[in-house]
């Protein structure tokens, strides 16, 4: 089998809810939507938790450049979350697997990470992006988001560490069995 790079400092997976990390990241990753007006979910607990200052932004934003298409991300302030930034991230709608949803969700990570790079920030947080409100099947939606994050991590310095912040069951086990899967043969 083919010898591949050992990540294991580099990708992670914590449990629990994202903003309430017990370290401090560069970003956190939002599971957002076009308006980035906010909504439930992650995209709810963000905004609570880092206050008045992330919605601000992201009017400016979308003032600016209009409702940020699915696969796109843009990057905020955080207000009061332990984080420099927080990335949003729109993830697609579950419609069936047929309408590009694998591209779209993959483009998220893609995009996300893109940024980060940009920023040179050196560790970031993802949650299971599109598999709550938008009904991504857990088992596929994990499978692209640690599959994406390993290729970008492989050619790209920085971010230097990947954090996946899992808030159930279903979503930490398969991100487990998709890293896992990977750092056994590496
Ligand atoms: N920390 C980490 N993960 C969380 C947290 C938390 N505090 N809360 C929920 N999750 P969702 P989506 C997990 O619905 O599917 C919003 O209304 C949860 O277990 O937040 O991308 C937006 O405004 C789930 O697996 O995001 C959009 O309109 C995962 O986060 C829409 O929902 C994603 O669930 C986006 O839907």
């Amino acid at each position: 089998m083919e010898q591949k790079e050992d990540l294991s400092d580099r990708i992670w997976i914590e449990k629990g809810d994202i903003t309430q990390l017990r370290f401090k990241v560069g970003a956190i990753v939002n599971a957002a939507n076009s308006s980035l007006m906010g909504g439930g979910g992650v995209d709810g607990a963000i905004h609570r938790a880092g206050g008045p200052d992330i919605i601000r932004e992201c009017s400016m934003i979308i003032e600016e450049d209009g409702p940020c298409p699915t696969g796109q991300a843009v990057i905020t302030a955080a207000g009061n979350l332990q984080a420099r930034f927080v990335i949003h991230a729109v993830g697609p709608v579950w419609q069936g697997g047929k309408n590009n949803e694998a591209q779209d969700l993959t483009n998220c990570y893609r995009n996300s990470l893109l940024i980060s790079r940009k920023y040179m920030l050196r560790r970031i947080a993802f949650p299971n992006i599109s598999t709550g409100a938008y009904k991504y099947p857990k088992d596929e939606a994990a499978a692209i988001a640690v599959h994406t994050t390993i290729d970008f991590l492989l050619e790209n310095e920085y971010p230097l560490a990947v954090i996946f912040c899992c808030f159930d069951d279903e979503n930490y086990n398969w991100t487990k069995y998709y890293l896992d899967n990977y750092l056994k043969q590496a």
